[in-house]
């Protein structure tokens, strides 16, 4: 029986259209589901959008028109983004999906039933940007004296009935949890913060909003609408057809993963894991928060006027120029940067000229020197040997890092094997054997291609089109360019008729 995987991303609030931070989630989740089907796991990779709330609400006020033309309007071109981007996502959940309402009230029942929501009254402070109840503690003065959220946003004073969670009663099995699987939050930094946090007390958060016409109603009071986080985390347990019973979700869920960014850790590792505790789920195996993509060292927001559309990256990059730049630079979990010198710089240098350069001429010199066939491997000597010792050993160290989402250090991991192999080539100068040693050339010749055909297959998750260009130059068959062809005998037979070398990736001005 194939192993299942389940991972998700944070679904995205629908009032306003996609930004590059989205597109990193997306695309860093997209890698992940890549190298686990590729590695023989039957995975659900879930992405979606977030469409109720005050925000939403206000937001299509704005714009003068319906929240429902509003959200239908983003929704699409968040779905568009993830086929720009090559995602391979199974499913796209929309919280206005009337499968994920049916999910919302039941969980709604089910942490009512347990007795864990009360009716009460709350006075508090509360910010429509994040969406979030705060305690006048937690807030910040700005300078003109009026209080922010700890986010910067605005906050308004909020007096009314409300529905409560008892989030207070899971204080001591949301510390069991943490110390029970100690990599339920990554990276540890983000661990100890969310620790502390429950450490000093935790207390009943407010799950609903009174006269809020664009939300979940409470079934038995339709004054109130849930509460949207409440209502958004549900997403991933609807998109698998939790409340009917399905098949499904008895085979992905618990989630192994909810990739996410560091903003919302809190909600997904202390509200979600609660909420499931309550309702008698299984509580998902990890939360992977993510640092934020800057912008010259800027945080990107509508504010700062800096937000970058990544279709224009896209038309003007590549999409797998664009997928490598954002995975390799940045160790995953980490604050990355990005502008234009820098995409550039490190395209031309990794993809143009070390992978692509080194394909190019040792393509072109096997179709004009060897027929267009793949030369014979002939003795192998041990500079040969342990280069390509060293190829197939990077499926292992892939492997680790991939176990805890070392993202860049796995890629680094192979582009470390390219440039070897590019000194390599020049170092054995095949172009200059042809005369003197042609059975020495044709060794150089297979050895670098079968790095090639390794590294390739181990780089599909990323550079999806480029990868696949170069194994169909390498006349790899289609079904052996899973993980489980990473090893020599699958190695490139010699004879074999390669296809006509093109530049792969041109560089970019
Ligand atoms: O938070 N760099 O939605 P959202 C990297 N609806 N990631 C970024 C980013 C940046 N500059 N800006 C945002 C929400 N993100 C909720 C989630 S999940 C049940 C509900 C990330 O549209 C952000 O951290 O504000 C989050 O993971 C995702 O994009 C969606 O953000």
């Amino acid at each position: 029986m194939t192993n299942s995987f389940y991972i998700s991303t944070a679904i995205s609030y629908t009032n306003g259209s996609p930004h590059i931070g989205h597109a990193y989630e997306v695309i860093a989740a997209d890698v992940i589901a890549r190298f686990k089907r590729l590695d023989g796991y039957d995975v659900f990779f879930l992405t979606g959008t977030d469409e109720h709330g005050l925000k939403v609400q206000q937001k299509a006020k704005e714009v003068g028109v319906k929240p429902k033309d509003y959200v239908d309007k983003v929704s699409k071109e968040f779905i568009e983004l993830a086929k720009y981007l090559n995602c391979s996502n199974n499913d796209f959940i929309r919280t206005t999906d009337d499968r994920h309402k049916k999910n919302v009230h039941s969980i709604w029942k089910n942490l009512y039933d347990k007795g864990d929501i009360y009716l009460d009254q709350y006075s508090g402070w509360y910010s429509i940007r994040d969406e979030a109840f705060y305690s006048e503690e937690e807030l910040i003065k700005s300078d003109n004296d009026s209080y922010l959220s700890p986010n910067g946003n605005p906050v308004e004073w909020v007096d009314e009935e409300s529905y409560f969670f008892k989030l207070s009663k899971y204080e001591k099995k949301l510390l069991e949890l943490y110390e029970r699987n100690k990599s339920f939050i990554l990276p540890n930094s983000r661990m100890n913060e969310i620790k502390n946090f429950v450490q000093s007390g935790l207390k009943d958060i407010s799950i609903s909003r009174k006269n809020i016409s664009w939300g979940i109603p409470v079934e038995e009071n339709n004054e109130h609408s849930i509460y949207v986080w409440l209502d958004a985390l549900t997403n991933y347990i609807s998109a698998l057809d939790w409340c009917e019973g399905s098949k499904s979700f008895d085979k992905y869920w618990p989630a192994d993963i909810h990739l996410i960014g560091k903003d919302i850790t809190r909600f997904h590792a202390v509200y979600w894991p609660a909420f499931l505790f309550s309702a008698g789920l299984d509580i998902p195996k990890m939360i992977f928060s993510h640092g934020f993509l800057l912008n010259k060292g800027e945080k990107i927001s509508k504010s700062v006027g800096n937000t970058v559309d990544p279709i224009d990256l896209l038309d003007r990059y590549g999409v797998d120029q664009l997928r490598f730049y954002l995975l390799s630079t940045t160790p995953f979990g980490n604050d990355g940067n990005y502008s234009h010198e820098l995409i550039t710089n490190h395209s031309n240098a990794f993809l143009s000229n070390d992978l692509g350069n080194l394909s190019q001429r040792c393509l072109k010199m096997i179709f004009s020197k060897c027929d267009g066939k793949m030369p014979n491997k002939g003795d192998l000597n041990n500079i040969d040997l342990s280069l390509l010792d060293n190829a197939y050993s990077l499926y292992q160290k892939s492997l680790e890092f991939m176990n805890d989402y070392q993202i860049h250090a796995y890629l680094n991991s192979i582009f470390d094997i390219i440039s070897s192999t590019n000194k390599y080539f020049s170092d054995q100068k095949p172009w200059e054997l042809d005369k003197k040693n042609s059975n020495r050339m044709n060794t150089v010749l297979w050895v670098t291609c079968e790095i090639l055909r390794i590294t390739s297959i181990l780089l599909q998750p990323v550079i999806i089109e480029g990868s696949n260009k170069l194994l169909d130059f390498l006349n790899v068959d289609l079904k052996e360019r899973s993980f489980s062809n990473l090893n020599s005998n699958f190695a490139l037979k010699s004879g074999i008729k390669i296809k006509e070398p093109k530049v792969i990736f041109p560089k970019i001005d």
